[in-house]
């Protein structure tokens, strides 16, 4: 077998990609070019897209009829083993007049490597007529009904051609006749009757049977029914069996001709309605810049910084408790405390409210940051291409900024999170504050009763000393207050920073999911529809 396995580009990886074009075209192709798509693929047929240069004609009928007798005489070799014990083919088999390319549809066919047979030496002699001819030697068609409930009509359905071999013993069988006959009544020009083994009967005979038989197929519902008488052992009508294939190869290839033509035309119809050109390049996916773009815009509609600068103040607030020098503190105790206003345990709903507050005043923002996506992504497609990815952005469009509410709503601050430091900074300060204390004792009772302490701290020449130790243990609250304010404010940045990374991360995956997948849908839709329309023109 010299035929090859892949397929030669043709009409058939054109037909293909046109049907790709038909499946992602609706609503965005012209309606009147997508039904014309439609009605040319349906007139093409599936078997189209196997292969478009080969005409398959298949050999069928009743068993010993001679069906892999006349193989054989067509074909000029001995391919298919013929013979009386009943019945002798069991797999069909296949011989191609001079193309190569023909191993998809025969792989589509299921006929085994073993089964397939070239003839291309034959067109030397004068048979380029049958050029591209796959001619099929079917099993008995009881045996082929027996292989798979739809192999026979499967590989009847595919032919170009169907020959139904009879005999004149049991021309009028039934079973070919109620069963396939009037099956394939109306569709008489793909059909030919050989009345084979013509041999064993006189001319009067055989005239008398081939008007029997017209009468017989007319009834059945043939109404021009082509027999040809034949004999595979003398070689009579062998010819006039082969030309009536020749007219079926050329009636088949002047109809992929037309075919090609009118895909052709379609084709320019179809590509001046919607250019390839530039159109091919747009990318199937959403670029990382736009997507930053579009998250930068709704973290800003949401508040985001309004809700991490809060987070921030809180802190600073919070850390006065622990950290502050606690003289002054005290002292504030006795005004009101602004802490009491901002009650933590209800940060979390303060952080709602500023969320749904945003969201509803700036649903216009949402909007207009989706919109310039899809501006920005669209700019140079076609207008109709244009909307479906406009309206594929907006398609959840009214549910992001609920969304967002509740997801934001839903992350919950640690605010009641005490850093240890603050707790050190709390003792180191108490422990100043109980040194202050002691050195205003001493220095207390160092001037007005300088008996009650032991003589070494009583000593007149020791109370400059206490007087220095107790200034500079005010000097050192108030130096650590300055310092620890210092960590305060690093620490409250790092926690608006890490919450604002958590709204962020949230907010990313909101866009992700209700605006960038649908995007990026209907840009794989448009990148799949333009190389499929550019396959169309080979
Ligand atoms: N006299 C005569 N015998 C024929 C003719 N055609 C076939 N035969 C004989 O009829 C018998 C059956 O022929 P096959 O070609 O094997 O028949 P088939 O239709 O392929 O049969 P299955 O493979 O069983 O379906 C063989 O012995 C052939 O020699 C013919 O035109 N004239
Ligand atoms: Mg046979």
């Amino acid at each position: 077998m010299t035929t090859a396995t892949t397929p030669r580009p043709g009409l058939a990886p054109r037909l293909s990609a046109l049907s790709k074009v038909v499946e992602l075209g609706p609503g965005r192709l012209d309606p009147k070019l997508m039904s014309e798509a439609e009605s040319l693929l349906l007139r093409a047929g599936d078997r189209l897209k196997l292969s478009s240069e080969h005409t398959v004609v298949a050999l069928a009928g009743g068993t010993g009829s001679g069906k892999s007798s006349l193989f054989n005489a067509i074909s000029g070799l001995e391919l298919s083993p013929t013979g009386v014990r009943r019945p002798t083919t069991a797999r069909t088999h296949a011989c191609v007049w001079g193309l190569d390319g023909a191993g998809a549809l025969l792989d589509w066919l299921q006929i085994q490597w073993r089964h397939r047979f070239s003839r291309s030496s034959a067109l030397d002699k004068g048979e380029s007529q049958l050029h591209g001819l796959i001619l099929l030697d079917l099993p008995d068609h009881d045996s082929i009904r027996a292989l798979t409930d739809n192999e026979a009509d499967r590989l009847i359905g595919l032919a170009d051609l169907v020959v139904w071999v009879l005999d004149p013993q049991k021309y009028a069988d039934a079973s070919t006749h109620r069963r396939y006959v009037t099956e394939l009544a109306g569709h008489e020009a793909v059909t030919v009757f050989a009345l084979n083994q013509a041999d064993k009967l006189s001319t009067e005979e055989l005239a008398e049977l081939v008007i029997d038989l017209n009468d017989l197929l007319r009834r059945e519902g043939v109404e021009h029914p082509t027999v040809v008488p034949t004999s595979a052992v003398t070689g009579r009508g062998v010819e006039s069996l082969k030309s009536v294939i020749a007219q079926a190869v050329a009636r088949r290839r002047a109809a992929i001709q037309k075919l090609e033509a009118d895909l052709a035309k379609l084709e320019q119809r179809m590509t001046t309605a919607m250019p390839v050109g530039e159109a091919i390049a747009i990318p199937a996916t959403v670029d990382e810049a736009r997507k930053m773009g579009l998250v930068d815009a709704l973290c800003d509609a949401v508040g985001v910084p309004a809700v991490g600068e809060a987070m921030e103040n809180i802190y600073v607030e919070r850390s006065t408790k622990w950290v502050g020098w606690p003289l002054p503190r005290w002292i504030d105790r006795f005004r009101p405390d602004p802490l009491k206003t901002l009650r933590l345990e209800d940060i979390g709903e303060e952080i709602q409210t500023i969320a749904t507050g945003t969201v509803s005043a700036q649903a216009a923002e949402v909007t207009n940051a989706v919109q310039a996506l899809a501006d920005g992504l669209s700019a140079s497609m076609h207008p109709t291409w244009r909307a479906a990815v406009h309206h594929a952005a907006r398609s959840q469009l009214a549910k992001v900024p609920s969304t967002l509410t509740k997801e934001l709503t839903d992350l919950a601050p640690e605010l009641d999170r005490v850093p240890g430091w603050w707790k050190l900074l709390k003792a180191w300060q108490y422990l100043l504050v109980a040194a202050f204390g002691l050195g205003v004792v001493w220095l207390l009772l160092g001037l007005l009763a300088p008996g009650v302490l032991p003589p070494s701290l009583g000593d007149p020449a020791a109370l400059p000393w206490a007087a220095l130790m107790t200034v500079s243990v005010l000097g050192l609250g108030a130096l650590s207050g300055i310092a620890s304010r210092n960590f305060v404010e690093l620490g409250a940045s790092r926690e608006r920073e890490r919450l604002e990374r958590d709204m962020r991360r949230r907010v990313s995956a909101i866009a992700e999911k209700m605006v960038i997948e649908p995007v990026e849908r209907e840009l794989a839709r448009h990148h799949a529809f333009y190389t499929a329309l550019n396959r169309v023109s080979g």
